[in-house]
């Protein structure tokens, strides 16, 4: 049986957010209401001089229904108690881009080849989530070894959205 309330879901134990560092390929995403992100979308974290974790990242948009750009986004994270569970504060490198603030869960990754996120932006009464994405990521723009699909798919069950992503494309659209 799967507890899909928010506040059970497993993530990464002992997150070490120097090792996670570098570029990550959006390589399937579960959208949350209003979707942003379409498709390239990569992610690259660092670790600043005081610990301070960050990114940068692009992706495929679609602006006021027709005019189709490559967001540039930048992020901070804030720390909480549990190491792979961070805050993130979004904004976007042109004022019309998207700018946020959600929850960033690394559920699982082996920091060379896979990693799992989660946010819940909207909790429903019975705890369980309303609204939210997920991305899972690859250190190559095009898939998961064999091996990392197996885990990343016992991990999609875990948190309730198996079934409920789609393939992110990347075909060069921004530049990478
Ligand atoms: O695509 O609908 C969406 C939600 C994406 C939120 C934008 C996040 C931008 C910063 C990404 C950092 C790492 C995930």
């Amino acid at each position: 049986a799967q507890d899909c309330q928010v506040s059970n879901i497993p993530v990464k134990e002992d997150f070490d957010k120097y090792r996670f560092q570098g570029t990550w390929y959006a390589v399937a995403k579960k959208d949350p209401s209003g979707l942003f992100l379409l498709d390239n979308v990569a992610a690259t974290y660092k670790v600043d001089t005081d610990g301070r974790m960050t990114a940068s990242a692009y992706g495929r948009v679609i602006i006021l229904n027709n005019w189709e750009t490559c967001a540039i986004m930048f992020a901070s994270f804030e720390e909480t108690p549990d190491p792979a569970k961070f805050k993130l504060k979004y904004w976007g490198a042109a004022t019309y881009l998207q700018s946020g603030y959600d929850d960033h869960w690394v559920i699982d990754t082996d920091y060379d080849n896979y990693a799992v996120h989660y946010a819940c932006r909207e909790l429903d009464t019975d705890g369980t989530c309303l609204d939210g994405y997920s991305f899972i990521f690859s250190r190559l723009p095009n898939g998961l070894r064999p091996e990392d699909q197996i885990i990343v798919t016992q991990k999609k069950q875990e948190i309730c959205l198996l079934g409920k992503y789609r393939r992110v494309a990347h075909n060069g659209f921004c530049g990478a």
